[in-house]
C-alpha cells in the first residue's frame, strides 16, 4: 500500500528519515497514464525511492480554462502510482499549498515567453511557482517531467538551474497510444470522430520530422495540411531552437524541434518532435 500524505509537515518528516537514500520526485496533476507511470519507472531507475505528487494546480489554468472540470480519481491514481513502483504520494489541497495570504510568485523570463506563455498567460507562473514549492518541500536528488510538455521542461530546467536547486532535472521522451496521439489527461474530452481527428498532431509534426527539409516555413506548412484536413483549429505551429525556443527560419546545423497546439472541437491539445 502506497502512503498518501497531505500536508507538508508529513512530506517532511518521511523526508528527513530517508538517510541519504537518493530519492526521485514525479509531479503530476493526477488523471494517471502511462505517460506519467514511465516517468515513475525512470526515476526508480535514477534513485532508491520514488515519489509522485498528484495536485491539480489553480495557478496554472487561465480564467477560462479547464481547471473545475479537469479529470480527478485519487484512488485510482494513487493504485497506479504503486504499481509503477511509487512509495509515496503527496496529494495536497489548494488550501495548503496556497494558503490565506500567499504572494510569493516564480517567473522564469525568455524561454517561458513564447508557444504555450504567450497563449496562455500566466500558465508557467503557476508551473513555475508549484515545481519550486515541491522541490524545495522534497530536496529530491532527480525530478523527472515529460517531452510532451517540451517548453515546460525547459522552463523548470531554467528555475532549477538559476535557483540552485541542486536537483537534477530529467526529461523523458513522449509516451504515445499505438496509433501515434500523444497520450494526456485531456484526451478524455474527445468525444465522437474528434479522437481520430486529433491525429492530425502527431501526424503532421510526423510528416516534418521525416521531410527532407530545411526551410521552417515549408515544414509548418506541412503540419498546417494535416490540421486543416483534420479540421483541428490551429493555436501555433512553430519550429524553434531546441534550447532557447527561439523561432528558426532554417533548421540545418543545429537541434530544433517542432511544436503545435490545436483545439479539436473545445479540447485544447499539443505535441511536438525533435527535428
Ligand atoms: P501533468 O499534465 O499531469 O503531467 C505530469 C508529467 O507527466 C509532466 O512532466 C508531463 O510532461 C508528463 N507527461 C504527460 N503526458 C506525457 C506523455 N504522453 N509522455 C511522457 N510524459 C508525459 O505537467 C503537469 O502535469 C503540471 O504542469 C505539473 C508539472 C505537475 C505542475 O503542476
Amino acid at each position: 500500500m502506497s502512503l498518501i500524505f497531505k500536508t507538508p509537515a508529513e512530506v517532511r518528516s518521511f523526508t528527513q528519515e530517508l538517510h541519504g537514500k537518493r530519492l526521485a520526485l514525479v509531479p503530476t496533476m493526477g488523471a494517471l497514464h502511462d505517460g506519467h507511470l514511465a516517468l515513475m519507472r525512470e526515476g526508480a531507475k535514477h534513485a532508491d525511492v520514488v515519489a509522485a505528487t498528484i495536485f491539480v494546480n489553480p495557478t496554472q489554468f487561465g480564467p477560462n480554462e479547464d481547471l473545475s472540470k479537469y479529470p480527478r480519481d485519487l484512488d485510482g491514481d494513487v493504485a497506479k502510482c504503486k504499481s509503477a513502483g511509487v512509495l509515496f504520494v503527496y496529494a495536497p489541497d489548494a488550501d495548503t499549498v496556497y494558503p490565506k495570504g500567499f504572494e510569493t510568485y516564480v517567473n522564469v523570463e525568455n524561454v517561458a515567453k513564447r508557444l504555450e506563455g504567450e497563449k496562455r498567460p500566466g500558465h508557467f507562473r503557476g508551473v513555475a511557482t508549484v515545481v519550486t514549492k515541491l522541490l524545495a518541500l522534497f530536496r529530491p536528488h532527480v525530478a523527472l517531467f515529460g517531452e510532451k510538455d517540451y517548453q515546460q521542461l525547459q522552463v523548470i530546467k531554467a528555475l532549477a538551474r538559476d535557483l540552485e536547486l541542486g536537483v537534477e532535472i530529467v526529461g523523458i521522451p513522449t509516451v504515445r497510444e499505438a496509433d501515434g496521439l500523444a497520450m494526456s489527461s485531456r484526451n478524455a474530452y474527445l468525444k465522437g470522430d474528434e479522437r481520430q481527428r486529433a491525429l492530425a498532431l502527431s501526424k503532421g509534426l510526423h510528416a516534418a520530422q521525416t521531410a527532407n527539409e530545411v526551410d521552417a516555413e515549408k515544414l509548418k506548412a506541412l503540419i498546417r495540411a494535416e490540421l486543416q484536413a483534420a479540421d483541428v483549429r490551429e493555436d501555433y505551429v512553430e519550429i524553434v531552437d531546441a534550447d532557447t525556443l527561439e523561432p528558426l527560419s532554417e533548421v540545418a546545423g543545429r537541434s530544433a524541434r517542432a511544436l503545435v497546439a490545436g483545439f479539436v472541437g473545445t479540447t485544447r491539445l499539443i505535441d511536438n518532435v525533435a527535428l
